[in-house]
């Protein structure tokens, strides 16, 4: 096990245990399909390459189109007593921990107004979540008492929960932003189908600090930024700004597929320690992604030693919601980087 570990550092910087290597394998011995193996395994993908191609480098796997453990990789797998990645989530909520029944008619009504929506954009990073998952987090959001007669505010918004905010009703004012001028127009055009006017709509780039007219007007926010740490700031950073002061919420995403749990140390630190905010909610893959059609351009699909596109959603987000109390504060500073607000040493998908 040590030599393995050792071999993986190798490869890369992200962070390697024994822990990695026992996730990986867990996985492998779960499913032999590249994509369901970084999926289970909730390792960062560029770990997951590694870690594959070491394990592979050493004649524990083969890849024949698929990734096949071997009979020396089944005696490792025994030697260790490596156990099966199962998935034993709740199968009436995948592990949303809400009832997503009791909104079926507004879903409905959502997949209706969102058939022809913007298809995901590479320069942006887009990937929007599944229909089911916004309409998910109008149920987590509401049963947490932070919709109804409250000001909302949606910082990037290619999952169009803004326009699932509107058909529910129960926000008393919704601001949405977002860089990219399709979903800006899309969300116009269905605000005025619906008939909901109490909207602010405007193009933005999250790189700047946000107008004063933003600033500490609202009651929650929502966003699901990349996962640098620039953009942490500029994404939750802002949106906690946009905050009217304490016992306000706030909601994101944050994913294991490009996030090592030492990163997420990081991540719990800035918000901890810099914004002084408290979270009181972690719930595990509640966001499903739909595979984006991008694939081949990502650095996922240079690292990955199997060919072969996803063919079902294996990129999920943990939901966190924190909170804010007395001392809490947003990030209003400039942010001058391009790149590095979207890529560090563990994504993948841009
Ligand atoms: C990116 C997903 N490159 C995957 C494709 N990220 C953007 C999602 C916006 N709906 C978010 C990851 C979770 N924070």
């Amino acid at each position: 096990m040590r030599e393995i570990v050792a071999k993986v550092r190798e490869k890369t910087k992200i962070p390697v245990y024994e822990r990695t290597i026992e996730n990986v394998l867990g996985a492998v011995l779960a499913s032999k399909d590249f994509w369901r193996i970084v999926d289970l395994s909730e390792e960062p993908l560029p770990l997951v390459t590694a870690v594959l191609n070491t394990l592979h480098d050493l004649g524990y796997l083969d890849f024949n189109r698929e990734v096949i453990l071997t009979l020396k990789g089944q005696e490792l797998v025994e030697k260790y007593g490596i156990a099966k990645r199962e998935d034993l989530s709740c199968k009436y909520c995948e592990g949303k921990t809400v009832d997503v029944n009791i909104l079926n008619e507004l879903l409905k009504q959502f997949k209706e107004l969102v058939k022809d929506r913007p298809q995901p954009k590479h320069e942006f990073d887009q990937a929007y979540v599944t229909p089911e998952t916004t309409i998910a987090r109008i149920a987590l959001m509401h049963t947490r008492g932070d919709l109804e007669n409250k000001e909302i505010f949606v910082l990037g918004d290619d999952d169009l929960t803004s326009i699932a905010l509107m058909l529910s009703g129960l926000p008393k004012r919704i601001a949405v932003l977002d860089i990219d001028e399709r979903l800006i127009s899309f969300i116009e055009k269905t605000a005025d189908e619906i008939g909901f006017n109490n909207i602010d709509i405007f193009t933005f780039d999250l790189r700047k600090p946000l107008p004063e007219y933003a600033l500490r007007k609202f009651d929650t926010f929502i966003t699901d930024p990349p996962e640098t740490v620039h953009a942490i700031r500029a994404f939750i950073g802002r949106g906690i700004a946009t905050l009217k002061g304490p016992g306000c919420a706030g909601y994101f995403g944050i994913t294991r597929r490009e996030s090592s749990l030492n990163k997420w140390r990081e991540i719990q630190k800035i918000l901890l320690n810099e914004f002084n905010v408290v979270i009181t909610d972690i719930i595990r893959n509640f966001n499903e992604y739909v595979n984006w059609g991008y694939e081949e351009e990502t650095k996922a699909w240079q690292l990955t030693p199997i060919k072969s596109k996803p063919t079902y959603n294996w990129y999920k987000s943990y939901m966190f919601r924190i909170q804010t109390l007395e001392g809490s504060i947003g990030f209003e500073d400039e942010i001058t980087v391009r790149e590095e607000l979207y890529n560090d040493e563990e994504s993948s998908t841009t």
